[in-house]
C-alpha cells in the first residue's frame, strides 16, 4: 500500500464522479482495459481494490494477487466473474436500490413507447408530416386491457408492479420462488406465464440460468398481440428468435433498452418498425447515476475503514480478513 492508503485500480472508462471521489481516501491507478497482459509486475503486487464499470474476467482477477474487492458500478454484475471472485476470497460489490425506481420509470416508459408508437408518433411532427399529410396513424394496440407478466419481480421488477397497478392492468410474474404477501398471480414456469399474458416485461438478472431464456417457444406462447420488454439484459432474449417472431407477427411489438452485444444493435432489429429501441439508458439519469457512483466509492471506502461492504452481492459474503 504506497503511502498507506490503498491502491485502488481502474481498468477502462468510469463515471467521473468515482474518478473525482475515490482519490480523497485511495491511490488511484489506471489501466486502458481489464486485460492482464497490461498489468505490470508492481501494478500486479500492490492493488487492494477495483472500481468496474465493464468487464472483469477470472484471469484479470488473478493477475492481482493481494486483490481483496471489486466495485461493480450497476446492480447487474453479469460483467464480473463474481464465481471466480467467490473462490478467491474476493469480495464483489454492486450497486442495488438506488436506481430502482428510475429503471421501474425507463420500463414503463418503453412499455408505453411501444405500445402507442409514441416516438414515430414524434418523428411524424418533427419532420412536417402532420401539417403536409394529415393525422398519425391510429396505434394499433393499447395498454387497455392488457395482462402483464413480470420475468423477475425483485428489488425493480417490484417498483414495475406497483407503476402499473396504477394503469389498471392485470399483472402476473414468474420467479423461481414465490414472493409471499402479493396478489399477483405466480408461474413457476416462463412457459406457463408467456400462454396467460399478452405482455411481458424482462426485468431478471444476465445468468447463465436466464441466458437465452425468451426464445421462439416462448415468443410463439406469447402470441400475436404480444409485447416484449427488455429492461434487464440482452443475454436473456435470443435476438434472432426475436427479430424473426416480429417479422412474422408471431407477436405484435417490443421495446428494448438491452442487447446481447451492446452498443452494436442487430440491423434485424433496427430495420423493423415495431420494436422501440432505446440505448440502454434505464439508469441513465444525471441523480441517478451519481447515487450509484456514490455507492461504488462508499462500498470501497467502507470495506477498507470498518472491514465490510455496504452491498456485496450474494456470492461474496466475506468480510475483511485484517492482518
Ligand atoms: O427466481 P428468484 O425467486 O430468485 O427471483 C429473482 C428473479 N430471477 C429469476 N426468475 C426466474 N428465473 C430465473 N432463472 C431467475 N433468476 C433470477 O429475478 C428476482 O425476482 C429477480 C431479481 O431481483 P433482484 O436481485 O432484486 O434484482 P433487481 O435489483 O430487481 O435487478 C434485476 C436486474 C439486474 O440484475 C440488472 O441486470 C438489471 O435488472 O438492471
Amino acid at each position: 500500500m504506497p503511502n498507506g492508503r490503498p491502491r485502488i485500480l481502474v481498468p477502462g472508462k468510469m463515471s467521473q464522479r468515482v474518478l473525482d471521489r475515490l482519490p480523497a481516501h485511495f491511490e488511484l491507478v489506471f489501466v486502458a482495459a481489464a486485460d492482464p497482459t497490461l498489468v505490470t509486475v508492481d501494478l500486479a503486487s500492490s492493488v487492494s481494490g477495483i472500481a468496474v464499470q465493464g468487464k472483469i474476467a477470472a484471469g484479470f482477477i488473478d493477475a492481482f494477487p493481494n486483490v481483496e474487492i471489486i466495485a461493480n458500478f450497476g446492480v447487474g454484475y453479469d460483467g464480473v466473474d463474481a464465481g471466480h471472485a467467490a473462490k478467491r476470497g474476493v469480495t464483489v460489490t454492486n450497486t442495488p436500490d438506488v436506481l430502482t425506481e428510475e429503471v421501474a420509470d425507463t420500463a414503463i416508459g418503453l412499455l408505453l413507447n411501444t405500445v402507442r408508437r409514441f416516438p414515430a408518433a414524434e418523428q411524424w411532427l418533427r419532420q412536417g408530416r402532420w401539417a403536409k399529410d394529415g393525422a398519425f396513424a391510429l396505434s394499433p394496440l393499447t395498454l387497455r386491457g392488457r395482462t402483464v407478466g413480470l420475468y423477475g419481480l425483485g428489488r425493480i421488477g417490484l417498483a414495475i408492479a406497483k407503476r402499473l397497478e396504477a394503469f389498471g392492468v392485470s399483472i402476473a410474474y414468474h420467479t423461481r420462488t414465490p414472493r409471499e404477501g402479493l396478489a399477483y398471480t405466480h408461474y413457476p414456469t416462463l412457459k406457463g406465464m408467456a400462454e396467460a399474458v399478452d405482455t411481458i416485461i424482462v426485468i431478471v438478472p444476465g445468468t447463465e440460468s436466464t441466458r437465452k431464456t425468451i426464445d421462439a417457444e416462448i415468443l410463439d406462447a406469447l402470441g400475436p398481440q404480444g409485447v416484449l420488454i427488455n429492461v434487464g439484459r440482452g443475454t436473456t432474449i435470443n435476438e434472432a428468435a426475436l427479430a424473426d417472431a416480429l417479422q412474422r407477427g408471431v407477436i405484435a411489438a417490443a421495446g428494448l433498452d438491452v442487447f446481447e452485444n451492446e452498443p452494436h444493435v442487430p440491423e434485424a432489429l433496427l430495420a423493423l418498425p415495431n420494436v422501440s429501441l432505446l440505448p440502454h439508458v434505464g439508469s441513465a439519469s444525471q441523480a441517478t447515476r451519481n447515487a450509484m457512483a456514490d455507492l461504488v466509492v462508499d462500498n470501497l471506502v467502507a470495506w477498507f475503514e470498518t472491514g465490510a461492504a455496504l452491498t456485496p452481492v450474494a456470492e461474496t459474503p466475506f468480510k475483511r480478513k485484517t492482518a
